[in-house]
């Protein structure tokens, strides 16, 4: 292993053979099988993390639940500065993180920086939130009488993360949780664990110092069966999961068999939608970044381009080009704009994909394939590529998770929304124009069917402050900004009435 790495491991007290249950204060023993965490950029073994066993999980879970009793009672505005102070850790950190994502993961080191940029972010967002969990107050139809709602925290959250983003959309989830007056556990992705290590020690460092009790962040590690233990878990009122449609429909089927509550942020399928009126340098940029950022490991990854036809050659002529001005390798060196999928398995997945495509009838207009030589020895590094194809074609209905873009010629703006919402997926969305006609258009309700619509910008790179998330089979959560908050709280409303005779409401009279 490189010097550098073994050096910012280090610096994030991640140990060769690491403990994988955490309570914040304590690493708990357990006899789970380890697990081993390989960089897809070198196909190195990073490190061993112990798997979280049952009692392990249970004792994980019963120190979230005392801690929320605690907890719950301290100020918002004292859990934000907590958290404020997580936000100062993050950034003195933020160059070791964003390495250890970059090498854990595959993504650009640029990119990394940028999910940890992504995770101070939302700390500011949060503190600021902290004084801010407003209630409405109504107006009540029986005289002296008021209403109010209240928001209340809600209790331990379960987290269960993706690889493609290992530690901001835990962030998003946790920082807001912290403010609402939760606690949380984290079972980050298997593929990889020590981004999970690395965030649970910045943070236990900083909860340590300011005495928040053991269990306000617990880390579990494992496989699908400590995600089905946290969704089947009543302790658990909260499951927030990211990945793929299938898990989600798991963990939704398991909590809404107990009646709890699920925030999901699943599959997207998202497109751009380039008018005669788009520009066109600017239309290239987004698309490319959009669809061989992360490797096409993005939920909100650019799948599909549906370009005018009147503009359509120029546009495809301009992303061959621009393909072949792309650089693959080592996504440490600042020169490489692509860096590896994440594992062998899922490179197999690209190569399947790139299959039914010409199966279906497609034409590969950039050709795909793995890499090889000694740069590329682990194996995951493949070809970013451009194929014209039907929208209707199995193979483009399904997320690849893959740098693999699909051309898609239309001739009216009706039929390109169409061919944009006629997917299963409804996480985000595009249009290059500088026409407020077309604008509007995607934008009404009879527009874009997606969580995420954007003007002459593409479909990734979303800012904290809005709202994260989509419909139809990404699952409906939203995350991060705005109000999204309030899943993390229950809501109360009261009913004050400081009068002397009591009035029931619907002027119904009951004298006794
Ligand atoms: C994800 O892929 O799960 O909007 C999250 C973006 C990032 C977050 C992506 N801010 O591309």
């Amino acid at each position: 292993m490189d010097k550098k790495i073994a050096q910012i491991l280090k610096e994030l007290g991640i140990k060769a053979a690491q403990p994988g249950t955490s309570t914040g204060v304590r690493w708990l023993k357990s006899a789970g099988k380890d697990i081993a965490s390989y960089s897809p950029v070198d196909g190195s073994l990073i490190g061993k993390i112990k798997s979280t066993d049952r009692k392990a999980f249970d004792a994980a879970v019963a120190a979230s639940q005392k801690a929320f009793l605690q907890w719950r009672t301290v100020p918002a505005p004292k859990r934000g500065e907590v958290v404020r102070q997580i936000g100062e850790a993050l950034r003195a950190k933020k160059d070791a993180l964003g390495m250890l994502v970059s090498y854990e993961m595959g993504k650009s080191l640029q990119e990394g920086l940028g999910e940890v940029q992504e995770m101070i972010d939302i700390c500011d967002f949060a503190v600021g939130l902290s004084r801010q969990l407003h209630g409405l107050t109504m107006h009540s139809e029986r005289p002296l009488h008021r209403m109010y709602e209240q928001w209340h925290p809600l209790g331990v959250v379960g987290i269960i993360s993706a690889f493609n983003f290992p530690v901001a959309v835990w962030s998003w989830n946790a920082m807001l949780a912290w403010v609402c007056g939760d606690t949380c556990l984290w079972k980050p992705s298997e593929k990889t664990p020590l981004c999970g290590i690395a965030c649970q020690n910045i943070v236990s460092e900083v909860f340590k110092k300011n005495q928040v009790p053991e269990g306000v962040s617990s880390l579990v590690n494992g496989d699908y069966r400590v995600g089905e233990w946290i969704s089947s878990s009543s302790q658990i009122p909260l499951v927030s999961a990211t990945g793929s449609t299938r898990m989600g429909v798991a963990v939704a089927k398991t909590v809404a068999a107990r009646l709890g509550r699920s925030l999901l942020e699943l599959g997207g399928n998202n497109a751009i939608i380039v008018t005669a009126n788009a520009d066109l340098d600017m239309t290239v940029r987004g698309a490319v970044f959009g669809a061989v950022g992360t490797a096409g490991q993005r939920c909100t990854t650019t799948r599909r381009l549906i370009v005018h036809e009147s503009v359509y050659k120029k546009v495809r002529e301009r992303l061959v080009k621009a393909y072949a001005q792309l650089k693959i390798g080592n996504p440490l060196n600042a020169a490489n704009h692509v860096g590896p999928l994440i594992d062998r398995a899922a490179v197999q997945q690209y190569l399947s994909a790139l299959k039914k495509i010409v199966s279906e009838g497609g034409k590969i207009l950039v050709a795909g394939g793995v890499l090889k030589g000694n740069e590329f020895g682990s194996g995951c590094y493949v070809k970013p590529a451009i194929a014209e194809v039907r929208n209707n074609f199995r193979i483009v209905q399904e997320e690849t998770f893959a740098p693999i873009l699909y051309l898609i010629k239309y001739k009216t703006l009706d039929e390109a929304i169409a061919l944009q919402n006629g997917v299963r997926q409804g996480l985000s969305s595009a249009i290059m124009t500088s026409n407020m006609y077309e604008m509007e258009q995607f934008l009404s309700a009879a527009g874009s069917d997606c969580g995420i619509a954007n003007v002459n910008i593409g479909t990734s790179g979303a800012e904290i402050g809005g709202a994260f998330g989509g419909e139809k089979e990404t699952g409906g959560g939203r995350e991060s900004g705005s109000d999204a908050w309030k899943v993390y709280m229950r809501r109360q409303t009261n009913t004050i009435h400081y009068g002397k005779t009591l009035a029931l409401a619907q002027g119904i009279k009951f004298d006794v």
